[in-house]
């Protein structure tokens, strides 16, 4: 018998968390209710988004061209140039437009004839990646269908080797639901594993460098649905050692109060008991580690936690800067501003973090009512006051708030090591270059 912490869960308790940059929500209502479609039937785009002034770089991936929800689409270097290319799962498998130095792209190719919508591919049910899995920095694509992991290897020069079924595992057929998948560099090697996470169970597979992986090894036992809140794990190196860590929020069960905590890997491949992680308030309130507010905004080479929407003690951003040891400092309030004080509001207002000058400290690019709003990062994991509008686009009363079907990205696409905006709307790909400064050129 499985106990759910969240059904036992008091409100009181409940009111306790944190629920930073959360997209869960968002996903869940996302959520088709159809249990299998005909292949190749698509319902209508839900929404259309109005980006008079954007610039149009790709006329594809977009609304009118029928990508949506079920058409995960990626901005990631498969080249290895550092420029983030494109990268969508459509109707006939994987399409993919590489990024020029001037910051336009390539012809739209299918590069891949599989892993897509009509072959059955469905985002709920089959998670997809475009990450490194070989080590030799140009992104690879991986995903775990029916009977488990599919996997095509980046050539580096736009196309790919045909896709794979690697291992027979994780799959749809025989996971748990509930199961957590992530896909990150567990041993230093650059090549991203397949880590899952379930009542009592976590597994590691490694990647083998060629495009395959091993049989999953089992890490820990300690990760169930009792002590930890299930909604709630994040598999990411916060060291800087090349080895991901597991981050996890416990419940009021056996371990004590909720908290966030932290498990480091062993060199034999298993996972230590996990500990506190620090990055407390001082009222006590538990943080959400989450994958967009995991990034370094102190230069020193390992993630730290920027958390939004947190209203104690007072609204604003926090930053909890990662320490040597598998530690956060306490949160600090980084900034007033982006706060829901000001109307930013967790489904509406994507708020995301990356480097825009390229000092090693991700920035704040917050996509707000009308347009886009910017924060650069100062010393000691703080940001600059007050914030400024810079963009008068991707706002969300233009129709750019719901980041499912018309996702935004921050991601270098010209090769200056400033991350620009990546924008899928209705007509396609519109992209904003950083300037450098914390303003874009639209
Ligand atoms: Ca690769
Ligand atoms: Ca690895
Ligand atoms: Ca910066
Ligand atoms: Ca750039």
């Amino acid at each position: 018998m499985h106990r759910r912490p969240w059904k036992r869960r008091t409100a009181a308790a409940a009111t306790a968390l944190i629920v930073a940059g959360v997209s869960t929500p968002a996903a869940a209502a996302g959520t088709p209710t159809r249990a299998a479609p005909v292949a190749g039937a698509r319902p209508p785009a839900a929404v259309t988004v109005n980006a008079t002034g954007s610039h149009l770089a790709i006329a594809d991936f977009g609304l009118s061209t029928n990508w949506f929800y079920d058409n995960p689409r990626f901005v990631a270097d498969i080249t290895g140039e550092g420029r983030a290319d494109v990268v969508g799962f459509g109707p006939q498998g994987v399409y993919v437009a590489v990024a020029n130095a001037d910051g336009s792209f390539g012809s739209v190719n299918l590069a891949v004839n599989n892993l897509g919508f009509n072959q059955g591919w469905r985002r709920n049910e089959h998670p997809r990646w475009v990450q490194d899995i070989t080590g030799d920095g140009r992104a690879d694509v991986v995903g775990i269908g029916f009977a488990g992991v599919w996997t095509a290897v980046s050539h580096g020069d736009g196309t790919f080797g045909p896709a794979t079924f690697v291992l027979e595992k994780f799959g749809l057929r025989d996971r748990q639901q509930d199961t957590k998948l992530f896909l990150a560099d567990t041993n230093n090697d650059k090549c991203d594993d397949i880590v899952s996470i379930y009542n009592s169970q976590t597994l590691v597979s490694l990647a083998d460098c060629a495009g395959g992986y091993a049989q999953p090894t089992l890490a820990t036992t300690v990760f169930d649905f009792f002590n930890f809140d299930w909604r709630y794990f994040q598999v990411a190196d916060v060291t800087g050692d090349g080895r991901a860590e597991i981050l996890a929020a416990t419940t009021f069960g056996d371990l004590g109060p909720i908290q966030l905590v932290i498990s480091t890997r062993r060199a034999d491949g298993t996972y230590n008991n996990p500990v506190p992680a620090g990055a407390n308030f001082p009222n006590g309130a538990v943080a959400v580690p989450t994958r967009e507010n995991l990034v370094d905004v102190t230069n020193d080479g390992r993630r730290d936690l920027v958390l939004f929407d947190a209203p104690v003690p007072e609204w604003g951003v926090y930053t909890a800067r990662a320490q040597a040891g598998a530690h956060f400092a306490d949160f600090i309030r980084a900034t007033p501003d982006f706060g829901g004080n000001q109307g930013w509001t967790p489904n509406r207002h994507l708020r995301l973090v990356a480097d825009l000058n390229d000092d090693g400290r991700g920035d704040i690019v917050g996509f707000g009512e009308d347009g886009v709003y910017t924060a650069l990062a100062t010393t000691g994991g703080m940001f600059a006051t007050p914030n400024h509008m810079v963009l008068p686009q991707f706002g969300a009363n233009a129709g750019w708030d719901w980041n499912i079907d018309t996702p935004r990205v921050l991601a270098d696409i010209n090769g200056d090591r400033r991350a620009d905006i990546v924008a899928f709307g209705t007509g396609g790909v519109y992209t904003a270059i950083s300037n450098g400064d914390g303003t874009f050129a639209a």
